[in-house]
């Protein structure tokens, strides 16, 4: 497939998970406009920067945008259509990253594990990503690492049967570090090609909890030198610009390699993907646009610049 029509596929899937933010962009920004066009003046670049910021993209990166519009247009009358080419050059420079969705190991199961504050879409997130290695024919081993709530233990568990992968489990309250040792030891033992622990979720603030994390980290890669290959932090979209502390706090407390960013779908706060590109130092991997297993995007800037004002 060409480049061109990779993106436009790309773009087509994000679509539906930008929906919200999109609206408000298109909304607003055509309210700015007159049929005629609109004269690029000091109120228009006020406007448009608070339409920007309404999406949390952060008062930096809208800053960006609109010298960039002045710098072109100020002092004359532009169509629409000519600003918000303007918008996606830059939005694609601000969100540019290295095309990486997934580590993978070549020489036995890739294992993933999942970190992040509670309620963010981590088991959903597991189960969205266990269909879709599935797709791809690959054989895939669930951990229930969060063996806080009992409930979740279940959650995970009734997403492996509808999915019909197998999960390993453990009693509430046991030691989560020895589950993802047994899920990662089953995985090698029994061929797997990918494994995911799912841990419970944890503020970035809570030390011990976040020691709990690297001992799972540890644990896992004594049952498998190298692993775990990814370790993927699911943040909540619909928290917004409050997000960025939380996955600052986890990348640093341990070594986080991607961000899947859940519940995209749910806001129209879908900008706060550039100050998290900008200011978080790894690459967001997959953007989550619903609750069924096939709602996982793999994330790519040019495409998420262009669906956002498809
Ligand atoms: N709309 C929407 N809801 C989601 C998405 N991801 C997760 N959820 C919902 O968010 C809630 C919490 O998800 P869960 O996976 O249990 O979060 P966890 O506590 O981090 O494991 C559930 O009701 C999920 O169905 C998403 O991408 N879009
Ligand atoms: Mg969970």
């Amino acid at each position: 497939m060409g480049l061109f029509n990779k993106i436009k596929q790309l773009t087509q899937a994000l679509s539906r998970g930008v929906e919200k933010t999109k609206r408000l962009l298109k909304t607003d920004i055509r309210d700015l406009f007159k049929t005629e066009g609109r004269l690029v003046d000091e109120q228009f670049l006020e406007d448009l920067l608070a339409v920007l910021i309404k999406t949390d993209m952060g008062y930096a990166a809208a800053e960006e945008i609109i010298e960039d519009v002045r710098s072109q247009f100020r002092g004359r009358v532009v169509q629409m259509e000519q600003v918000l080419d303007v918008i996606k050059a830059r939005l694609k420079q601000q969100l540019k990253q290295e095309e990486v969705p997934i580590r993978t190991n070549p020489d036995g199961p890739t294992v993933i594990m999942v970190v992040g504050v509670n309620g963010s879409g981590k088991t959903t997130s597991i189960a969205k990503l266990a269909y879709r290695f599935q797709q791809e024919g690959k054989k895939v081993i669930l951990g229930a690492g969060d063996t806080f709530r009992a409930a979740a233990v279940e959650q995970l568990t009734i997403w492996a049967k509808r999915l019909g992968v197998e999960i390993v489990t453990a009693p509430m309250g046991s030691d989560p570090a020895s589950v993802a040792y047994r899920t990662v030891e089953k995985a090698v033992q029994e061929g797997a090609d990918v494994c995911i622990v799912d841990t419970a979720g944890r503020l970035q603030t809570q030390k011990s909890l976040m020691d709990e994390l690297s001992k799972i980290h540890r644990v896992i890669g004594k049952v498998l030198p190298g692993a775990p290959h990814e370790v993927l932090l699911v943040l909540d979209a619909t928290t917004g610009q409050p997000g960025i502390s939380q996955a600052k706090g986890f990348t640093q407390a341990v070594q986080c390699t991607g961000i899947i960013l859940a519940k995209l779908d749910g806001t129209a706060k879908g900008g706060v993907i550039v100050p998290i590109r900008q200011q978080v130092g790894i690459p967001v991997k997959f953007v989550g646009v619903g609750e069924k297993p096939q709602d996982l995007e793999v994330f790519d800037s040019e495409a998420f610049a262009e669906a956002l004002f498809a």
